[in-house]
């Protein structure tokens, strides 16, 4: 997605926002021109977002979301295919960041039958719509033969919790976006976020093993900025 894209699609929506623009200048030459070029002088801004649980440590796997104050809404970013795997009693990865209408498969590599049921993850679902629902059953691996596999489309934003009826340690999430800005903290627990327009923003955080939704959170952004996020959240541990 190119960040023309984003602006383009954000004056269509939101022509409300350009009307005492127009009426200050000439309503024929202008409209929805001048409204462009006025957002091609922006800039836009990298922002990187270092999010730490309880303990005060890096915390993974949580995902951080920018949304401006005005209301502006940006173009969904692109779909994309994305492969989550069963192995060793666990889906892989456990948290998945997907664009909403990606491609899912999911794929058993356990000589032993899983399934996959996905539904709302509960209070988490850090301002998304309400989520659905979906399940599969994937045979245990045959020796010698290409694992089961099948596949699902995200057709709505929304926070999904995956979980297997025969093994109920098994858990896995998927976190379907429809923003360009949203983005999952690494290992270092920092999550970068680009192509983001300078302006007053709210930034969310959503993590797995968070018990209530954190409120939003205010950033002012410029073009370079650095914001730590401290949460509440004790991150279960990952098993290896
Ligand atoms: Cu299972």
């Amino acid at each position: 997605m190119t960040f023309t894209t984003t602006h383009h699609r954000a004056g269509a929506r939101h022509a409300a926002a350009t009307r005492p623009l127009q009426r200050a200048a000439c309503r024929a030459l202008l409209g929805a021109g001048l409204w462009l070029a006025a957002l091609a002088g922006a800039q836009a801004a990298t922002v990187q977002i270092s999010v730490t649980g309880r303990d005060g440590l890096p915390l993974p796997n949580a995902v951080v979301t920018l949304e401006p104050v005005n209301g502006a809404r940006p173009a969904a970013p692109a779909p994309v295919q994305m492969l989550i795997e069963q192995q060793k009693m666990q889906f892989l990865p456990a948290v998945s960041l997907l664009p909403v209408g990606s491609r899912v498969r999911f794929s058993n590599l356990d000589s032993w039958d899983h399934h996959v049921r996905a539904a709302p993850a509960g209070l988490s679902n850090a301002g998304a719509p309400a989520s659905y629902s979906f399940e599969l059953r994937l045979d245990g691996r045959v020796a010698g033969k290409e694992p089961s596999s099948k596949e699902v489309t995200l057709d709505k934003a929304g926070v999904l919790q995956l979980g297997c009826h025969l093994h109920g340690s098994m858990r896995g999430h998927i976190f379907v976006t429809d923003t360009p800005w949203a983005a999952k903290t690494g290992s270092d627990g920092i999550a970068q976020l680009g192509n983001v327009p300078e302006g007053q923003m709210r930034v969310r955080v959503w993590h797995p093993d968070q018990l209530i939704d954190a409120a939003p959170v205010a950033l002012s952004v410029s073009p370079v900025t650095q914001m730590a996020l401290p949460t509440a959240v004790v991150a279960r541990r990952q098993r290896l």
